[in-house]
C-alpha cells in the first residue's frame, strides 16, 4: 500500500511538473522563440532581453540555446552566441530573433542585428562555438531598418530559402553553402512577396489606408503538402496568424489568428512551431515572468493538433 501510495505521489509531481513549465526559461528573460528538432532533441534559441534596458527598448546582446529530450526538462547551453562574433557589429545591442538550421553537419544560425541587416553564424555543434565564415552581413538589401527576424527551412528537392522582414516579407533562395544566395532572381536576389488582403489577411492602417495585417516575426515550415507561414499581426499588441501555400513561394493564402491577445502576453509575439515526438508545439513569449514589462519576455510552449486539413486551431496561452 505504502508503495501505491509512493507511485500515485510520483505520478501526480510529474503530471505537475509537466503542466507547470509556462514559461520555460525562469532564470532569464528570453523572446522571440525557435526550436529545432535535431537527433531526438528539441533545441530552443532564443533572443536574450536584458535585465537593465537602455533607453527603454529592446536591449539584446546575444542569443541563448536550451535543449530538452521530453519537453519538461531542460538544459541550459546560455549564450551560445553574442554580437561579439561579429566583429565589425560590436557596439550595437539589436541581437533580435534567431533560427537555427542544420544542414550536413554544420549549424547555421540565422540572426538580425537591428539597424545592421542579416547575418550567419555557423558552428560544427547546435550549442556552439560560432562563428561568422563571410565576415560581412549575409543580406545585402535597401532596407536594412527592417531587415529583421529571418525564418530558414529546406524544401524537398533541397532549395533552402530564408524568409524575414518588418512590416514587408521578402526571401532568398540560399545556395547549398548556406551563406550566400541566388542573386539572379528578384532584385539582386532579393524577392519580395505580395502583400495582399488575400494573402496576410486585411487591416486599415490609422490613416484609413489598406494594408494587411502581417506584422513580422515570420516562421516558415512545410508540413505534408502544405508550406506555412506563421507570424505577428494585427500590428501592437500582436497577435498571431498564419497563411498557407502550395509552394515555398506563394501564392499565399490567409487563414486567420492563431493565438489573439491574452492578459500575460507582451506587445510583441513571435511564434516558432515544431512536430516532435508525435506531437506539434507552438512557443511563443509573454511578459509573465517580468509582470507586464515588454521588454522583459519569457517563452512560453502549448501543445496543439493540426486538423485533419492542416489548418491550425486557435491556441489559448496558458499561464502555468
Ligand atoms: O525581439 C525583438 C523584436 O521583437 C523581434 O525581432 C520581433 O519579432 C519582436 O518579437
Amino acid at each position: 500500500r505504502m508503495f501505491t501510495l509512493l507511485l500515485l505521489g510520483i505520478l501526480i509531481a510529474s503530471v505537475i511538473d509537466a503542466e507547470a513549465q509556462n514559461p520555460i526559461v525562469q532564470t532569464a528573460f528570453t523572446a522571440d522563440p525557435a526550436p529545432m528538432v535535431y537527433n531526438g532533441t528539441v533545441y530552443l534559441y532564443t533572443s536574450h532581453d536584458e535585465d537593465s534596458t537602455v533607453n527603454n527598448f529592446f536591449t539584446m546582446y546575444d542569443w541563448h540555446c536550451y535543449s530538452s529530450d521530453d519537453m519538461v526538462n531542460w538544459t541550459d547551453h546560455g549564450a551560445v552566441a553574442s554580437l561579439r562574433n561579429f566583429s565589425s557589429m560590436n557596439k550595437a545591442n539589436g541581437a533580435w530573433a534567431p533560427q537555427c538550421i542544420e544542414r550536413n553537419g554544420k549549424f547555421y544560425l540565422y540572426v538580425p542585428i537591428h539597424g545592421e541587416g542579416i547575418s550567419v553564424l555557423v558552428s560544427d555543434s547546435p550549442t556552439g562555438p560560432f562563428h561568422d565564415p563571410i565576415g560581412k552581413r549575409l543580406v545585402d538589401s535597401k532596407h536594412i531598418w527592417q531587415d529583421i527576424d529571418p525564418t530558414v527551412a529546406i524544401d524537398d528537392n533541397g532549395q533552402a530559402y530564408l524568409y524575414w522582414g518588418n512590416p514587408a516579407l521578402w526571401y532568398v533562395k540560399l545556395n547549398e553553402d548556406m551563406v550566400s544566395y541566388d542573386k539572379s532572381v528578384g532584385d539582386n536576389g532579393v524577392v519580395s512577396t505580395e502583400m495582399t488582403a488575400e494573402a496576410f489577411g486585411s487591416k486599415s492602417a490609422p490613416d484609413g489606408s489598406p494594408g494587411t495585417t502581417y506584422t513580422e516575426g515570420p516562421w516558415f515550415f512545410k508540413r505534408n503538402s502544405l508550406y506555412y507561414l506563421v507570424y505577428a499581426s494585427e500590428g501592437v499588441p500582436e497577435y498571431i496568424s498564419y497563411s498557407t501555400a502550395p509552394t515555398a513561394e506563394g501564392p499565399w493564402t490567409y487563414q486567420g489568428h492563431i493565438m489573439k491577445r491574452a492578459d500575460q502576453l507582451a506587445f510583441t509575439n513571435h511564434a516558432g512551431i515544431i512536430d516532435f515526438n508525435g506531437n506539434s508545439y507552438i512557443f511563443y513569449h509573454d511578459q509573465s515572468l517580468s509582470k507586464g514589462q515588454g521588454f522583459k519576455r519569457s517563452v512560453s510552449v502549448e501543445q496543439f493538433t493540426y486538423k485533419a486539413d492542416g489548418r491550425i486551431p486557435l491556441i489559448t496561452p496558458t499561464k502555468e
